[in-house]
């Protein structure tokens, strides 16, 4: 069953839009993975930028999993910080070397690659044993430099995104996981201070519980994108993360697959992720993230969130109502205690608003659409993917896996993050009009903001600033 899964499902990647506070994700299609992943950290065990990931819708129709992706961006804009990293842009790739042979030893390229890297990797500790082992069945990938390459800039509404990640079949799923594997996510808790609700989400989003893990084999992935060029540096600290597992015992070549791009294990860790993060939680003395059982990967995601800043009982934030003739100058900007938020009129959707600590205004859909305040760890929760919109949907599905209630606004029908073209064009239209965008650069800073907003009183319409579809389609008349 899984392996049917595996085999259809795709890989999506989101990526932060810089200046708009929102994030958006793009879905290359992928061997197995549901949702996207994310950058790494150049050169250190910190995820960096990356695209990261989406999330994956419900394991529904089995063979074409549709994935839940957030409004897309460019992978060049991509700024992200998850246990898996990807190569941050796409640049030209090498030609010439990478000849599309099937027979795996016909590439002369990548057999001299191979012994280039064999020293370097040896230089770095890895045994001559171990390599020749990791490598012994290793060939050049064809059918992964193609996904790298066609990965390009798309766009999703953020309410398929969200109706996606949170969808009832997610939620459904999440609770049978939730409590099937209650003992082991309490004494996640206990040692790590993140609520099993949200590992659990991460879970779910990640790979669908388990469901699509990925079955490329990653040795021969990670260096066929380390051979072909555009990032291979990155590719090779990742190709010598795995030889270290290898060489260390804590699994095996044959056990190590995963997405095409590297993140693999129940919650997509990148390998050099891996080794700054992963924990062995079943006491075995061994770090398998490519077990079936999830204990390892489980207790390693909560690691990184812990490691990361997670602020044992606060919240992530809570959905919020805002009054008539609210400032939506103040939205996605300062941070207050909910108490000074409630004398705005800011009131909790349901429940009630404590003072846990400064939280921010988020509105990801503008004013025609949900409003939450978000502490720290929300922020945190964007450490593992840094996208607002993967943030918000571990958050939701956490609490809706425990048991909480569905949003009580719902997201808007079609909004969507505007592509880089169409943000250029909204400042250039808004400039024309008169309107200080602070430059014409597709980044919507608080310059950008500010302009929307004035362009959005002089026609009469809630000045919330939100660049949406509706708002450029006017500004063309
Ligand atoms: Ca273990």
């Amino acid at each position: 069953m899984r392996a049917v899964f595996k085999a259809a499902a795709l890989l999506a990647i989101s990526v932060a839009l810089p200046g708009a506070g929102i994030a958006l994700a793009r879905a290359p299609e992928t061997s197995l993975r549901p949702l996207p992943r994310p950058l790494a950290e150049a050169g250190s065990a910190a995820p960096v930028s990356a695209p990261l990931a989406a999330a994956v819708s419900q394991p529904a129709p089995r063979a074409a999993r549709a994935e839940v992706v957030v409004p897309g961006v460019t992978l060049a804009a991509a700024r992200s910080l998850r246990p898996q990293l990807r190569p941050q842009s796409l640049g030209t790739a090498r030609t010439g070397s990478a000849p599309q042979a099937q027979p795996v030893a016909a590439n002369p390229g990548f057999e001299a690659w191979k012994r280039g890297f064999r020293g370097r990797a040896m230089a770095q500790g890895i045994s001559a044993a171990t390599f020749d082992r990791a490598f012994r069945n290793a060939r050049f990938m064809p059918e992964v430099i193609e996904k790298d390459r066609n990965q390009s800039e798309f766009t999703k509404s953020i309410k398929d995104y969200m109706d996606g990640a949170v969808s009832d079949t997610r939620v459904r799923n999440g609770r049978r996981e939730y409590g099937r594997q209650s003992t082991l996510l309490s004494r996640i808790e206990r040692s790590y201070g993140v609520p099993g609700r949200y590992i659990a989400a991460i879970w779910g989003l990640e790979t669908a519980y388990g469901s699509y893990r990925g079955s490329t084999p990653l040795i021969s992935s990670m260096a066929t994108l380390a051979y072909e060029g555009r990032r291979g540096s990155f590719y090779e600290a990742q190709l010598i993360a795995l030889l270290k597992v290898v060489q260390h015992g804590d699994s095996t070549p044959e056990n190590m697959q995963g997405s095409w791009a590297g993140a693999s294990g129940h919650t997509q860790f990148m390998p050099t992720s891996y080794l700054s993060y992963a924990v062995d939680f079943t006491g075995d003395g061994r770090r398998d993230i490519w077990a079936e059982d999830p204990s390892d990967s489980l207790a390693s995601s909560a690691n990184y969130l812990a490691r990361h800043g997670w602020r044992s009982g606060q919240p992530w934030g809570q959905e919020v109502v805002l009054p008539a003739n609210f400032d939506y100058g103040l939205a996605n900007g300062p941070e207050k205690m909910p108490s000074a938020w409630a004398r705005l009129g800011v009131r909790p959707a349901r429940g009630e608003m404590r003072d846990y600590g400064q939280a921010r205004l988020l509105l990801l859909a503008g004013s025609g659409g949900p409003a939450f305040l978000v502490f720290h760890n929300f922020d945190v929760i964007k450490r593992y993917n840094n996208a607002d919109t993967y943030a918000l949907a571990v958050g939701i599905l956490g609490d809706r896996i425990a048991g909480a209630g569905d949003l009580t606004r719902p997201w808007p029908q079609g909004e969507r993050v505007l592509k880089r073209a169409e943000r250029i064009e909204l400042q250039q239209l808004l400039t024309r009009r008169g309107y200080d965008t602070g430059g014409v650069d597709g980044i919507l800073g608080s310059r950008s903001t500010a302009a929307i907003r004035a362009y959005q009183r002089s026609i009469g319409s809630v000045p919330d600033g939100h660049p949406s579809v509706a708002l450029l389609t006017r500004l063309r008349r």
